[in-house]
């Protein structure tokens, strides 16, 4: 597709310069308009006004509101349509219709609920450091499959219930869905698959219901409709989806953050700055999600002087806002612990679609973080940080590979 006239920013599918291109959306505008691989939208950049349109009942998640969609401008053959047609679930409608939807998974992952999960957690993190261990002694080791991205995927699926075998599919279906060098039949042969794993597996727990949250999903239905085969089926895949993919990132970036601020770092092994600190700062600073698809208008609505108009789709661009100097302050760029928690970062969304999943993603990343630092507290990148890039995924920052010394 080529470039869309009127756009002042392409945002770049390959992510050469994540860095250069979260600056130059910021210093555009506030409201600004973006090329997402030959489509225009609005991208958000600002804190304050992302905080008040995410709470506005005028911009809504029905792909039918979108005039690009309606008129077939925007079709299958998109390489991000899996971001914004993805299937029914709590995702992808609002109002009442989207409390019904979100109800249960809500409850089974609030902070409480969540404890009885701290052990598989904690159990899984010492599998995985062993495996570390052993790799660092024959030399560097990639954090990402080994540590990082397996973790995640384990915790989900306990949660969910998803069978440990499908694993190493689900890892290259999600990769080559993510992915925007992914030809674009191939993708959608990806998402039938994804469609049918997890389909398959919900009739399997309606005929033989098991202690998970799928299961609960499918039973779930006292004081109101029950939910459809579908609807759990998407609600299923949007848990295993962002679980999987956004929690990745937050465990590699604050070990990158880390390893390339060995002064905050010492702080923390010292015990003068928290790992709480740690994971909301980074968080803020280097959000797992650049920029989250879509919202639609379903009136005109004014933002930041500009216009979006009835129709017209937005993007959140998380990244940016978390580098927002009008909320965090002149120095927003910098990594650093220190910094006020009171300015709270908009990392987790806001507003009725605000991610269920992040208290999961806090307890994951703060039993993680403290255990791969304590057992390997020598720990150090093996290539130099400029090195280390991107996956061509265009709305997760998806490091591609963080290679470390473990062994002193
Ligand atoms: C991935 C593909 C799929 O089967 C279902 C979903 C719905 C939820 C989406 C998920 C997607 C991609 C990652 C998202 C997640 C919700 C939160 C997560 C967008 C499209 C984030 O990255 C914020």
């Amino acid at each position: 597709m080529s470039e869309v006239a009127g756009c002042p920013i392409v945002l770049d599918p390959l992510v050469r310069d994540l860095d250069g291109e979260t600056r130059r959306l910021r210093e555009t505008g506030a409201l600004v308009r973006v090329d997402l691989l030959g489509v225009p939208a609005w991208s958000v950049t600002r804190h304050a006004d992302a905080r008040r349109l995410l709470t506005d009942r005028r911009l809504v998640k029905d792909l039918g509101r979108w005039k690009l969609w309606r008129g077939g401008e925007v079709t299958r053959e998109w390489p991000l349509i899996g971001m914004v047609d993805p299937g029914r679930s709590m995702f992808t409608v609002d109002g009442a219709e989207h409390r019904r939807l979100r109800a249960k998974t809500a409850q089974a992952v609030t902070p409480r609920r969540l404890e009885n999960l701290r052990p598989a957690i904690e159990h899984a993190t010492r599998r995985l450091l062993d495996d570390v261990g052993e790799r660092g002694a024959r030399g560097p080791v990639d954090l990402k499959p080994v540590f990082a991205r397996p973790l995640p995927m384990t915790v989900i699926s306990v949660l969910m219930g998803v069978d440990p075998a499908l694993h190493p599919r689900l890892h290259v279906l999600y990769r080559a869905f993510f992915s925007m060098v992914t030809p674009q039949d191939e993708r959608l042969a990806v998402i039938g698959e994804l469609d049918r794993i997890f389909t398959d597996m919900v009739r399997a727990r309606t005929v033989r219901p098991a202690d998970d949250l799928t299961s609960a999903l499918i039973l779930a239905g006292e004081g109101g409709e029950p939910l459809t085969e579908a609807e759990v089926v998407g609600n299923l895949q949007a848990m295993v989806g962002a679980g999987h993919e956004t929690t990745v990132g937050l465990i590699l970036n604050a070990v990158r953050a880390l390893l390339t601020h060995p002064d905050q770092l010492r702080a923390v092994l010292a015990g003068a700055a928290g790992w709480e600190a740690v994971i909301e700062e980074t968080l803020r600073w280097d959000t797992p999600v650049s920029h989250l698809l879509m919202r639609f208008a379903t009136e005109d609505i004014e933002v930041a002087g500009g216009v979006i108009r009835e129709g017209e789709g937005v993007v959140i661009s998380y990244r940016a806002i978390g580098r927002d100097r009008e909320h965090h302050g002149p120095d927003a760029d910098e990594f650093d612990l220190t910094r006020d928690p009171a300015a709270r970062h908009l990392t987790f969304g806001h507003g009725p679609h605000i991610c269920p999943g992040a208290a999961l993603s806090r307890l994951e990343a703060g039993i993680a973080l403290p255990a791969l630092f304590a057992r390997f507290p020598h720990l150090r990148l093996a290539v130099p940080a400029e090195e280390i890039r991107n996956e061509p995924v265009l709305t997760q920052n998806d490091i591609r590979s963080l290679p470390v010394h473990v062994h002193g």
